[in-house]
């Protein structure tokens, strides 16, 4: 089902008319309303009537996850404060998270985003859909929420974890849909097998997938495990949470929600626009948000446009999965984590050489386990076992408070981790998605 025909399935000229208004409009108001923009754009000496065109926007200037984080915690809001009414804030861990501030405005936009997204996947009103992304300061959990409800669906609002409770409940529910990370969609179903349940004998038969990297494979192994339709949804903290992109019935690449999000692909070391078919870094300027609209924000994520005409019917550009991100982020079990903050918990740990290997394995239960290989000063090893235990579960305790994720630490001889003349390698990914 098509949620909103008139804007997915809208003629491209008249999509595009619309979008160069609202471009307009934010720039416009960016200008007026927020200090930073007002001086990214008096530095690159462009001004609101300069935009015309939507090509035009290539005059204007990029926004930065570094921007951002400077810009914490309210830098970036376009409007009183107290027309806020709801805040969500990344799961990113290094530094300053990023913030996104919602108006009622912003809320109902979200609500009409997240209502197609679901509704791609099949969603409708006669849907039980049992979201297990979590509930709280992640924009998974509230922005299925809200989509379900929009569509007049039942919601089970579960969050994640405590799995023999999710099978539970799907199964003396009947829930017929499934939102959640894809690795844990797997790991339930694993849990499902252990406890003997059939899922084939179950009513889910669809779920909408995301908030992480996963591949065809992963997908076919969900679609079997289950017997449902499994989709790839996309969408980030900064521009509004889940709702940016998602698949329809042709599972054939994600529409892009353009009339709310203008999207660009552009290379990531010389700014310049790609093609379609031709992989570069998303980019995303949010056309109708209050709170805290973005311009031209660059995303990190590495996919291509593919602008041929879709089967469903919607005319919106789609983006391919995501093939990766220019930077070095980790997302373990779809939290991001970096490389280089892991480095900055251990070696403020006393005992530690600086050396250090991240092994990342997706296990047998599908869900993503970090090995973290750490050198210790010889004497240590010359010590009683006790104070190598000791130090073990200090490092496992500070990568558990820092990261908030569970790392498994293996304490090796000095000189054991390989060495690099070049770039040292610290992570190695063996996860195969
Ligand atoms: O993960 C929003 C979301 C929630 C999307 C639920 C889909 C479903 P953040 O925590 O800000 O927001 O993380 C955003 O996660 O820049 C991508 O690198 C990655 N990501 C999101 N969806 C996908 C996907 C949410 N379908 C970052 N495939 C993004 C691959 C994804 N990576």
């Amino acid at each position: 089902m098509i949620y909103n025909p008139e804007y997915e399935c809208m003629d491209r000229g008249a999509r595009k008319q619309l979008q160069l208004a609202r471009l307009k409009n934010l720039v416009e108001g960016l200008y007026s309303k927020v200090p930073f923009y007002r001086k990214k754009m008096d530095e690159s000496g462009v001004k609101a009537t300069d935009i015309h065109t939507l090509a035009d926007i290539e005059k204007l200037p990029f926004t930065s996850k570094d921007d951002l984080r400077e810009l914490y915690p309210h830098g970036l809001l376009a409007c009183p404060k107290d027309r806020i009414v709801e805040v969500h804030i990344s799961s990113g861990t290094t530094g300053k998270p990023v913030v996104d501030e919602y108006t009622q405005k912003d809320i109902d936009t979200w609500r009409e985003a997240m209502a197609r997204t679901l509704a791609g996947g099949g969603c409708t009103r006669d849907d039980i859909v049992q979201n297990c992304y979590g509930y709280g300061l992640f924009t998974g959990g509230p922005g299925a929420h809200y989509g379900a409800l929009t569509l007049g669906a039942e919601v089970l609002p579960m969050s994640s974890g405590n799995t023999a409770r999710q099978l539970m409940v799907m199964e003396d529910f009947g829930s017929t849909m499934l939102t959640c990370t894809p690795s844990y969609a797997l790991y339930m179903a694993e849990e499902a097998a252990d406890a003997g349940i059939d899922l084939h004998k179950l009513s889910v038969r669809k779920g909408c997938f995301g908030a992480e990297p996963w591949s065809e494979n992963m997908r076919k192994e969900i679609e079997s495990r289950y017997g449902m339709k499994a989709y790839d949804i996309y969408g980030l903290t900064e521009i509004i949470g889940p709702g940016v992109s998602f698949e329809c019935e042709a599972q054939d690449g994600l529409h892009i929600n353009e009339d709310l999000f203008y999207p660009e692909i552009i290379d990531p070391e010389t700014g310049k626009p790609m093609p379609p078919g031709e992989k570069g870094e998303l980019v995303f300027t949010t056309l109708t948000k209050e709170g805290t609209p973005m311009l031209r924000y660059r995303t990190r994520d590495i996919t291509y446009f593919m602008d041929d005409a879709c089967s469903c019917g919607r005319t919106t550009v789609r983006m391919h999965r995501l093939f990766g991100r220019t930077d070095d982020m980790l997302i373990i079990r779809g939290v991001n984590v970096f490389p280089s903050q892991i480095e900055h918990a251990l070696f403020a740990i006393e005992g530690t050489e600086p050396a250090y290997l991240i092994v990342i394995n997706r296990g047998e239960t599908h869900l993503d386990e970090v090995e973290l290989q750490v050198e210790v000063k010889q004497e240590f090893f010359s010590d009683e076992t006790k104070g190598l235990e000791k130090l073990r579960s200090r490092i496992e305790a500070e990568m558990k408070s820092k990261l908030q994720i569970g790392v498994k630490v293996k304490l090796v001889e000095p000189k054991t981790i390989e060495r690099s003349i070049g770039k040292a390698k610290r992570v190695q990914d063996n996860r195969k998605i």
